[in-house]
């Protein structure tokens, strides 16, 4: 029988701008997020995180519902500008001390607190400083982790430096589909993707100093997955490509590269193949970059929530589209179990590190229905695919150890605005009321049980996958 470590743990995650609102309140200064929602036309229904789930004076409540559901871990992230409002200098102890209470309302009820310190919502003041091209700001950032390590080190033991810094780079810097909107040539979004590694590397360095020991710190990219379109060894290896090699082959240089990112921070180099690619449009190392980028790091947190299946191709490495019809989420993304199979198996044998699932979940078309609960058969549906996956690379030795669903609470799906709902917990966004999903309920008996509720069979895939 396959089965999860008992030391496995359970979970639900959430970041700062996605459901404190209060963005004027208690000291705050602005982040980019700020401002790009004020922008026309960039958010769906020109939303904003400006109450988002009122969570700043509501967290009391809803941490009480974490523990109704069970979560034995909460993954949350801190507004640096709620902290720091100019991102750099002045410290505001009231932003400190709401992050303070809400990690000891968390120990109160035996949840474990992982902390993010940077899920996107930059100080609008360093933007305004030139952001992550800036080199500075990579200090800055170290100054603001140093502050938060000093301040919720003593009960804080996992932490968690960058979130998805990818889709930063990407949306943020390159398709302008995020805050701050802007359109990088690719020397300037490669010398963003280096001011965010050195960030990263200065944090561990400031948590490592301040933290107080033992200290778990790891950060929380996105692992771009392929999976093999058969176990073939030929088509395990074109996805080993399609994850990790910068050069396909194509000529062609893409930012989703996951060697790109992962190799610096988790070999201490850039990858050849892509420095080969970029020519003069490298990254700007200094003298002890590398060093820096490389601090040894306790694990890596993933974020997974689909995957694309790959064979070999004459030339290269083919993708093959799904089949008509295949199953789609909310946000039209493609339902792959596999990806939390393959995804961490490959991750693993390539860097060798423990592992956290820090992100995977799906938006739904949720409502109240008339008996006054919120159904989410398709929810619970999918995390059981991915789980069962999931337990498979896990029984065979990969070491993941512990799965934090995204998200809690329904929140601001970013340019998606509240048009989409990923929470186990319904929230009513006028009335700012919440409701337990089926599938919290669901994930209780997940967490209670250690997942021993799911069905032994040895795929989650759908039966038409290749
Ligand atoms: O809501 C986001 C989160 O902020 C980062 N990862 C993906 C989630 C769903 O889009």
């Amino acid at each position: 029988m396959k089965q999860f470590p008992d030391e496995f743990f359970w979970g639900a995650a959430t970041s700062s701008y996605q459901i404190e609102g209060a963005v004027n309140d208690g000291g705050r200064g602005p982040s980019i997020w700020d401002a790009f929602c004020r922008r026309p036309d960039v958010v769906f229904g020109r939303h904003s995180g400006d109450v988002a789930c009122d969570h700043y004076y509501r967290y009391r409540d809803d941490v009480r519902l974490f523990n109704k559901i069970g979560l034995q871990a909460y993954r949350f992230s801190i507004a640096w500008s709620r902290v720091m409002p100019d991102g750099m200098g002045r410290i505001n102890q009231e932003g400190l001390d709401f992050y303070s209470r809400l990690v000891d309302e968390l120990l109160a009820v035996g949840i474990r607190p992982l902390v993010t310190l940077f899920h996107w919502d930059l100080p609008l003041a360093l933007h305004h400083r030139g952001g992550w091209q800036n080199r500075d700001c990579a200090s800055w950032f170290g100054d603001y982790a140093a502050l938060v390590a000093q301040t919720l080190g003593d009960r804080v033991r996992d932490w968690m430096t960058l979130n998805e810094p990818q889709v930063i780079a990407e949306s943020g810097y390159e398709s302008a589909r995020f805050a701050p909107g802007e359109r990088q040539d690719r020397a300037g979004l490669i010398r963003t993707v280096h001011g965010l590694l050195l960030a990263h590397g200065r944090a561990v360095q400031a948590i490592r100093a301040h933290g107080r020991n033992p200290q778990r710190v790891g950060w929380a990219p996105v692992c771009i997955t392929k999976t093999p379109a058969t176990p073939d060894s030929d088509d395990v290896e074109a996805a080993r490509r399609a994850m990790f090699a910068c050069d396909m082959g194509t000529g062609d240089w893409t930012i989703w590269n996951n060697a790109w990112w992962m190799d610096p921070v988790l070999r201490g180099r850039y990858p050849d193949d892509g420095l080969a690619l970029l020519g003069d449009d490298g990254p700007p190392i200094e003298a002890t970059d590398m060093d820096t980028i490389g601090q040894p790091i306790d694990f890596v947190g993933i974020n997974i929530y689909h995957a694309e299946p790959v064979r070999t191709a004459k030339r290269g490495v083919e993708v093959i589209p799904r089949p008509p019809g295949h199953p789609q989420t909310r946000m039209d993304w493609m339902v792959t179990p596999d990806a939390l199979y393959w995804g961490p198996k490959l991750l693993f044998e390539r860097y060798g590190k423990p592992m956290v699932i820090t992100e995977n979940g799906v938006s739904c078309h949720d409502w109240v229905s008339l008996d006054g609960q919120v159904h989410d058969p398709q929810r619970i549906d999918f995390v059981s695919r991915y789980l069962v996956e999931l337990r498979n690379a896990v029984s065979e030795g990969v070491p993941v150890q512990g799965y934090l669903y995204w998200s809690a609470l329904d929140n601001f799906e970013w340019e998606r605005g509240y048009g989409q709902r990923f929470g186990l917990i319904y929230v009513d966004f006028a009335r700012q009321t919440r409701i337990l999903k089926d599938s919290a309920f669901w994930y209780r008996k997940i967490i209670e049980s250690n997942a021993a509720i799911l069905p032994q069979i040895t795929s989650g895939r759908f039966a038409a996958d290749a």
